[in-house]
């Protein structure tokens, strides 16, 4: 097949799963075409079968805001028509979806099929904001397919949007064997030099995430135990976080490390990942972490539950609830035995449920049905 995948090109999320997506097509032979505003950070290097086309979004002094969606229209239409796709794959609906309806519109070709995946953000901040419920509600169905990548989250644009058609849940996935690839990478004598537990978050730092729950737990569990902190992303909140450690006296201990490319060097370095997120319609570092066979706490809330067992690859709490994160993970941490069982268990879900090769496939079985559609 040839597919073009639209998606941000940032750390977040939606454009590590369509980048990894991508790859997984690539290596199945299928020519994958990649249309974003920059070169996704997951593909700067050369994979054979995939090519980057950056939209060039033009500007204007009468524009104050240049209309990035049109440009990505404009692309597409040419991308389509030049390389013969069969599918437009939309990665976070807004304004991808719509973006691919209009490409489909101008070319008005029965051949080319359009497919919407939904990631979380799309649906419950952003798309549900007045300013886009009517053209995502619209997106979503007119698209020829639409994936979610967790029951909630199917479940969620069902409701909030009144929708009556068919949405295909595909859960998030990785690259199995990429922790044994990067295990060199890992040094854990640089991270705590003097053996102490190493706790990890990594997000985009915004405040769905509640970082500064992650430092509060981690405050309680170092009164505890000798403890580090790994704070890997950048965002909006990094300034607030960086004054809330130096208000708690816990410079010494918390490393702020800025957004990595390649989670796994350090993740295979830690003993336990936090994820205390508002909402979150899926987790995928949570699963990042886990096939690293790193236990996970974190809240009991959107798609996370379908992702973290309780009490076998890591604890669910109540938002807001650091007392009991903090208690489960001091226990979790001084136990060693059930330490070491909950890391193998958060491997083995990691590689039962989500492991690229069983869900690439899925992706590939909704491909051909909406194309003989
Ligand atoms: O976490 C974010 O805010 C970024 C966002 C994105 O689209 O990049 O993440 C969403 O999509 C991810 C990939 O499907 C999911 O793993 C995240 O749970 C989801 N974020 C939220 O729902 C808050």
């Amino acid at each position: 097949m040839k597919i073009g995948i639209v998606c941000y090109p940032t750390h977040g999320g939606s454009g590590v799963v369509a980048s990894e997506l991508a790859i997984g097509l690539a290596k199945k032979g299928h020519e994958v075409h990649i249309i974003s505003y920059a070169t996704p950070f997951r593909l700067r290097t050369f994979y054979r079968n995939i090519f980057v086309h950056e939209i060039e979004v033009a500007t204007y002094p009468l524009f104050k805001y240049p209309p990035y969606e049109l440009s990505l229209v404009t692309k597409l239409v040419e991308i389509a028509e030049t390389r013969g796709l069969d599918i437009i794959h939309a990665h976070y609906a807004v304004p991808h979806a719509a973006s691919a309806y209009l490409a489909r519109q101008i070319l008005n070709s029965e051949r080319l099929k359009t497919i919407t995946t939904l990631h979380g953000t799309d649906i419950t901040l952003v798309g549900a904001d007045p300013s886009f419920q009517r053209v995502v509600k619209f997106a979503i169905e007119k698209s020829d397919g639409v994936t979610a990548v967790s029951r909630y989250l199917m479940q969620r644009t069902v409701e909030e949007f009144d929708i009556r058609r068919e949405i295909r849940v595909i859960p998030n996935f990785v690259e199995i064997a990429r922790p044994a690839q990067n295990r060199d990478l890992c040094s854990r004598e640089t991270l705590a030099p003097r053996g102490e537990k190493i706790l990890m978050h990594a997000s985009n730092f915004r405040p769905v995430k509640r970082i500064a729950d992650v430092v509060r737990i981690f405050a309680r569990v170092r009164e505890r135990i000798p403890a580090k902190l790994v704070l890997i992303g950048d965002g909006p909140e990094r300034l607030f976080i960086q004054q809330l450690v130096r208000e708690l006296k816990l410079n010494a201990d918390v490393q702020f490390m800025g957004e990595q490319d390649q989670l796994e060097a350090l993740f295979l370095c830690a003993d336990l990942f936090l994820l205390p997120s508002e909402q979150e319609s899926f987790g995928l570092t949570a699963l990042e972490a886990m096939n690293c066979g790193v236990p996970v706490i974190a809240t009991a809330i959107g798609g996370l539950p379908e992702v973290i067992t309780h009490g076998e690859t890591g604890y669910l709490f109540p938002v807001g609830d650091v007392a009991d994160m903090a208690a489960s993970a001091v226990a979790l941490l001084t136990d060693p035995a059930r330490h070491a069982l909950f890391r193998a268990q958060a491997r083995k879900r990691a590689e039962e449920f989500f492991d690229a090769d069983r869900i690439i496939p899925l992706y590939e079985a909704f491909y051909e049905e909406i194309l003989r559609s």
